[in-house]
């Protein structure tokens, strides 16, 4: 099997941190997003959404990395992160759906237009945009908040795939212009999850790092 990803991108980083956990053997290819890599046809023929990350195994070309991380768990046959019990693989997808609809697709909207594009690509946010995924955030925030209410992971008692997906864009957590006060069990869960070994060594090593080919490819550790 082998991986595209690029180096920073919180969803390439959601699916390595699942191939550290799980200990599994994947070739990695980290493209540069300065120099375009990702538009080139060659990886246009297997991400036409000319994103990270892409999962090919044989004939399956895979994109959207919560499918990717479900697949690599039934792949492996290793059920730990997403067990086979129906419901509790429900409740797992109901958090990963949502999210990629709501929580992260507020927060990561606010990263890239606040954080992303004045310090990465030498542009300004977009002022509407930053301000409706502050409300977003808020709503969903609260959401997120009151679930891990007296929890250590989003579903059960260990870590699954929705926790690796619930908290891929951490790292732009201190830096995006949003007040997380009034959110105190899901900063604890945050802190708790950037503890996880699998995680943290998916993180660039510097944020100049961020987008380009690393000149050694990112330790895979188990857990
Ligand atoms: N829903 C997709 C989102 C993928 C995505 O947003 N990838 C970003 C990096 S984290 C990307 O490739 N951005 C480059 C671009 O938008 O051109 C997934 O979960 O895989």
């Amino acid at each position: 099997m082998k991986l595209y990803a690029i180096v920073g991108s919180p969803n390439s980083r959601k699916v390595l941190a699942v191939i550290n956990h799980l200990g599994i053997d994947v070739d990695i290819e980290y493209l540069d997003l300065f120099a375009g890599d990702t538009k080139k046809p060659t990886y246009e023929a297997l991400n036409p959404n000319t994103m990270v990350p892409t999962l090919v195994d044989g004939n399956l070309k895979l994109w959207e990395s919560n499918a990717i991380n479900q697949y690599l768990c039934d792949k492996s046959q290793d059920n730990r992160l997403f067990p086979y019990d129906f419901t509790i693989r429900a409740d797992i997808v109901r958090w990963q759906c949502w999210e990629l609809a709501h929580f992260n697709q507020a927060f990561g909207t606010l990263a890239f237009e606040a954080v992303a594009k004045p310090n990465f690509m030498g542009m300004q946010g977009d002022q509407a945009v930053i301000d409706w995924s502050k409300g977003q955030l808020n709503r969903f925030a609260t959401v997120l908040n009151n679930h891990l209410q007296g929890r250590i992971f989003m579903v059960g008692d260990s870590i699954t795939l929705a926790d690796y997906a619930i908290i891929h864009a951490e790292f732009f957590k201190e830096a995006v212009p949003f007040d997380w006060s009034s959110f105190p069990h899901l900063n604890d869960y945050f802190d708790r999850m950037r503890q996880s070994p699998s995680w943290a060594a998916t993180a660039p090593k510097s944020p100049e790092a961020i987008g380009r080919i690393p000149e050694d490819s990112v330790a895979n550790v188990s857990q």
